[in-house]
């Protein structure tokens, strides 16, 4: 498997969850200010995923899969025994996917006002009063679990790694300390580490 990404982007969820699985990948970096963008390699991105944002996964057959929420279910599913998605067709398959269903449409698009350089002040104040209500529900939700699941699941890669984007926008989490405690419990892994290793975040 390859992943493309970009260091810290959304992409950084899926090399937590195959730094997590043990096994062989691959990465390849895109520069996404680049136009048109280029790989590391030189490649131009848009002739290997014509949707142009990171991130992708060419699997072992040569296919391409994209899209966040279906490329960690895929690489969950790649290594079963580190249980880091339920099972298809068990109920808990389907809390999986609230979360990430969740993650991507409440968190991680509810930053895009505060990426969008055309974004006014109030856009980007009203863009984070949203977040933050999302972030209290997480809060609430980590008061009385370890991890938004089980045990620690692809869920908990994408959130961390949206997350640390209020780092960027100097929007401290220290209201909600029960995120903060998952935050160190989550960047205390060794799969995670490797992977933010891997993008040069550390
Ligand atoms: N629907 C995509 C969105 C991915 C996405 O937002 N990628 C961002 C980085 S976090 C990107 O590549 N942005 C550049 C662009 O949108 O052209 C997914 O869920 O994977």
């Amino acid at each position: 498997m390859k992943l493309y990404f970009s260091p810290g982007s959304c992409a950084l969820a899926v090399h937590i969850a195959l730094a997590e699985t043990g096994l062989k990948y691959e990465t390849e970096a895109v520069d996404l200010r680049s136009m048109p963008r280029k790989t590391a390699g030189g490649a131009v991105y848009a002739d290997i995923n014509p949707k142009g944002y990171v991130p992708a996964l060419v699997l072992d057959n040569g296919e391409l899969l994209s899209e966040t929420q279906v490329l960690l279910q895929y690489v969950a599913d790649q290594a079963p025994e580190k249980a880091l998605a339920p099972k298809a067709g068990e109920f808990a398959r389907y809390r999986l996917q609230e979360w990430l269903s969740f993650i991507s449409t409440e968190i991680h698009k509810g930053f895009s006002p505060l990426w969008n350089p055309a974004s006014t002040p109030e856009q980007k104040d009203a863009a984070w009063t949203k977040l933050a209500s999302r972030i209290a529900h997480v809060n609430e939700v980590l008061s009385g679990q370890e991890f938004l699941m089980e045990g620690f699941s692809v869920a908990d890669a994408y959130l961390f790694t949206c997350l640390r984007w209020t780092g960027i926008f100097q929007k401290p989490l220290t209201p909600y300390p029960h995120v903060l405690k998952w935050m160190e419990r989550v960047i205390a892994r060794p799969g995670v580490r490797q992977a933010m290793q891997e993008e040069g975040l550390f």
